[in-house]
């Protein structure tokens, strides 16, 4: 099959035809994190940059968003690996002010497919939610996202929050987003900077010292 056809069904936001071509890729044994990487990502990287460019506007981002978020739902339940361990558990969510949850997301998804154990936020959190999260929770990492230049400077009063609720010891903190980089992660006192959901998974391990 073309996989090219399912990153312009992502552009084009076209909710039936996207997941009818992730089914199809699935059932002929494509794997799934192919399919996300390499086809459903790039769609979202072409809608963005038209957008980016005054070519689309944000009912687009929306409808690519959706057809999106319904191939993810597809993919999710098979990025499911050994439950059986836990490396650590992660409390994960984007920053306040900012909506952006795809990839939040794809990086949760890929946690617990990995064998960690997850509590998902959500979008427009505020320090205060984190800090209660890690407190109920006793999480080893605490992953941020953001994907606006706008709201990612919030990750530095997250990491001043659990400072002053004096857990800063007890875990680790992750941030990630398009805008970010790795300078900009050793600005705000956080632990790593990872570029996408595999390398998450990877540092996390490694932050807590069970990398295999
Ligand atoms: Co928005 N948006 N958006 N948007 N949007 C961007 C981010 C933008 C770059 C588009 C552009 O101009 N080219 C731009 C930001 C510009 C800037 O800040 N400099 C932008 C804008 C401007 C806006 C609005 C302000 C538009 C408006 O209203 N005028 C508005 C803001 C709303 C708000 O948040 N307050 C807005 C709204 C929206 C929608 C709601 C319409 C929709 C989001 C729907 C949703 O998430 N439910 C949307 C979308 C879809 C996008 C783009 C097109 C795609 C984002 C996406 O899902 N990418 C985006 C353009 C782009 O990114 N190219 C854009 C796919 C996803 C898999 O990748 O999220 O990068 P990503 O996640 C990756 C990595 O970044 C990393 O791993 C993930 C998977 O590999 N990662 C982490 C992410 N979080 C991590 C956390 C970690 C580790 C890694 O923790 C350890």
């Amino acid at each position: 099959m073309e996989l090219e056809k399912l990153t312009d069904a992502i552009v084009a936001g076209n909710l039936p035809t996207a997941t009818a071509l992730v089914n199809e890729a699935v059932s002929e044994g494509v794997a799934p994190q192919t399919i996300i990487s390499d086809y459903l990502i790039k769609g979202m990287e072409t809608i963005g940059a038209r957008f980016g460019a005054g070519q689309a506007f944000v009912p687009n981002l929306l409808m690519s968003a959706r057809a999106m978020k319904g191939c993810l739902d597809i993919l999710k339940p098979l990025l499911k690996g050994d439950t059986s361990v836990s490396f650590g558990k992660v409390v994960i969510g984007t920053v306040k002010g900012d909506l952006h949850d795809i990839g939040k997301n794809l990086v949760a998804s890929m946690f617990e497919g990995s064998g960690f154990e997850v509590v998902n936020l959500g979008i427009d959190i505020s320090a205060d939610k984190f800090v209660t999260a890690l407190q109920e929770t006793g999480a080893d990492i605490l992953a941020l996202s953001a994907l606006l230049t706008t709201t990612m400077n919030y990750m530095k009063e997250v990491v001043q929050a659990v400072e002053n609720a004096g857990l800063r010891d007890k875990v680790k903190i992750m941030v990630g987003g398009a805008p970010l980089n790795a300078e900009f992660a050793s600005e705000v006192g956080a632990d790593a900077y990872t570029s996408d959901a595999n390398e998450a998974v990877v540092v996390a391990k490694r932050l807590l010292g069970r990398a295999s």
